[in-house]
């Protein structure tokens, strides 16, 4: 589902991310490609204006540029927006009275008819005892399909061929109401395109009935054309809600990106397949974390363990125990959990952590010199630091843009962490785990 238009925005992040510290010019950068991706996915073009603006709003306004982890705030912001365009919560049905009737419309090969089935099997499962009714008079094998498909799962279906479609909307009610079930599902008739006989039809039963919900069955595969048909439909007979089909094919995304914006009708449930069981209830914030290839669930740990290279933390680890922990080590280490966030949130979220002493307050900023400082040693110097004398100091200092204290400060640190390593790699250090508190105070 969207896989192309998830590539893309995955790739852009992954650039992002690439890059650490992200400059106005990177962030202009990457929301240009993020907006050519949806593009390309065939989201409407207001849509993504207006999205575009918005995310970069907050981009600046949320200071984006100034935090740790821009590309992961900007990730955030972008996912939160998305979630939000597509309507935050989800829209559950309203099935108040009893019957509850819901009514489906659409065009012609929509999917309407499969829906309606999949919509009982679904209600079904939750409980409830729908009925389905044929409200497509025009092709007597509408009906015997949906007559099939209630047969095979169970579901009542009643045709009522003698009568107009606004008198079968009223009928079937009763219908309802007799036999004690408590939804109805109308299917309509559609056509291949939108035309007057069609919407006025529709209307006549909507006013018949009225339904508690009208819902749009709508091809994703035809990306903003669904989304023109929805805003027809949406004007015509204030639907309540879409139902967007299709998106276990190559569904581009557009529509689903879209509908809502443009037309204010929540998507209430996506068809997945063309099997009875595969109707989902439709989610904001997972289809908003499908999109952007980040899985169901985002949280910073997963990042953590996903990005820690195991092999190199065993690697350092029997380092350690044989206390050959070097200023290479130290730097690697911290380029590596600089990629994580800040230290702050990940100290107490990494495996291994609760068993070492209580969470140190960490300095970002020393960090960060720490890091420029140790980039300027040469290897020689990083490997073995007791070559470092007063004029290498210097030149260090010089190199990293900090004083020749600040540089005593690292090495202090250094030492202290060695020696401290030392005590935990006898002490608690299991095979391969992550030693990460080389910025709490010394003991
Ligand atoms: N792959 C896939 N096919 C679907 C889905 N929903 C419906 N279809 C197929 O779309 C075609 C038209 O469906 P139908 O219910 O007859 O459409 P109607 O004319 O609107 O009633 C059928 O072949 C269905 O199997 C879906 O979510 N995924
Ligand atoms: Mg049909």
């Amino acid at each position: 589902m969207f896989d192309s238009l998830t590539e893309r925005l995955t790739g852009v992040f992954s650039r992002l991310r690439g890059k650490g510290k992200l400059s106005e010019k990177d962030v202009n950068e990457g929301l240009r490609e993020i907006r050519l991706a949806l593009l390309e996915a065939d989201v409407n073009y207001k849509v993504v204006k207006d999205l575009i603006a918005r995310i970069r709003a907050r981009a600046i306004g949320e200071e984006v540029l100034e935090s740790l982890t821009p590309a992961q705030q900007l990730i955030k912001i972008v996912r939160d927006e998305l979630t939000t365009l597509m309507g935050k919560e989800q829209a559950g049905l309203r099935l108040d009275r009893r019957p509850a009737v819901i009514m489906l419309v659409g065009l012609q090969g929509s999917g309407k008819t499969t829906t309606a089935a999949k919509l009982a099997l679904l209600l079904k499962k939750k409980g409830h005892t729908p009925g389905l009714v044929a409200a497509d008079v025009y092709r007597p094998a509408a009906i015997d399909q949906l007559v099939a498909l209630g047969k095979s799962l169970g579901i009542p279906v009643a045709s009522f061929p003698d009568l107009t479609p606004p008198r079968i909307a009223a009928r079937a009610r009763e219908w309802g109401e007799e036999n004690l079930y408590d939804v109805i599902i109308l299917d309509t008739a559609g056509r291949l395109q939108i035309d007057e006989e069609m919407m006025r039809e529709l209307e006549e039963i909507a006013k018949a009935v009225p339904p508690d919900e009208i819902l749009l069955v709508a091809d994703a595969m035809t990306g903003q054309e669904a989304v023109n048909i929805a805003a027809e439909f949406h004007n015509r007979l204030n639907i309540t809600g879409v139902i967007l089909t299709k998106l276990d094919g190559d569904a581009r995304g557009g529509a689903a990106l879209s509908i809502r914006a443009v037309t204010g009708a929540p998507i209430k449930f996506v068809g997945v397949g063309e099997k009875v069981d595969e109707l989902e209830p439709f989610h904001p914030d997972r289809m908003a974390t499908r999109i952007l290839g980040m899985g169901d669930v985002l949280t910073l740990i997963e990042q953590a363990e996903a990005k820690l290279d195991q092999k190199k933390a065993e690697a350092l680890a029997t380092r350690i125990r044989k206390n050959r922990f070097t200023l290479q080590d130290f730097l690697e280490q911290l380029e590596e959990m600089r990629k994580l966030g800040p230290f702050s949130q990940i100290l107490d979220k990494l495996p291994g952590m609760s068993k070492l002493k209580g969470a140190p307050e960490v300095d970002e900023a020393e960090i960060d010199r720490a890091l420029a400082i140790i980039r300027s040693m040469t290897l020689e110097e990083r490997l073995n630091p007791s070559i470092i004398g007063g004029s290498r100091k210097r030149r260090i200092a010089r190199g990293s843009g900090t004083k020749v204290r600040d540089v005593n400060r690292v090495l202090a640190r250094f030492n202290d962490a060695k020696r401290a390593l030392k005590f935990v790699g006898k002490k608690h250090m299991g095979k391969g785990r992550f030693p990460v508190d080389f910025f709490g105070e010394p003991s």
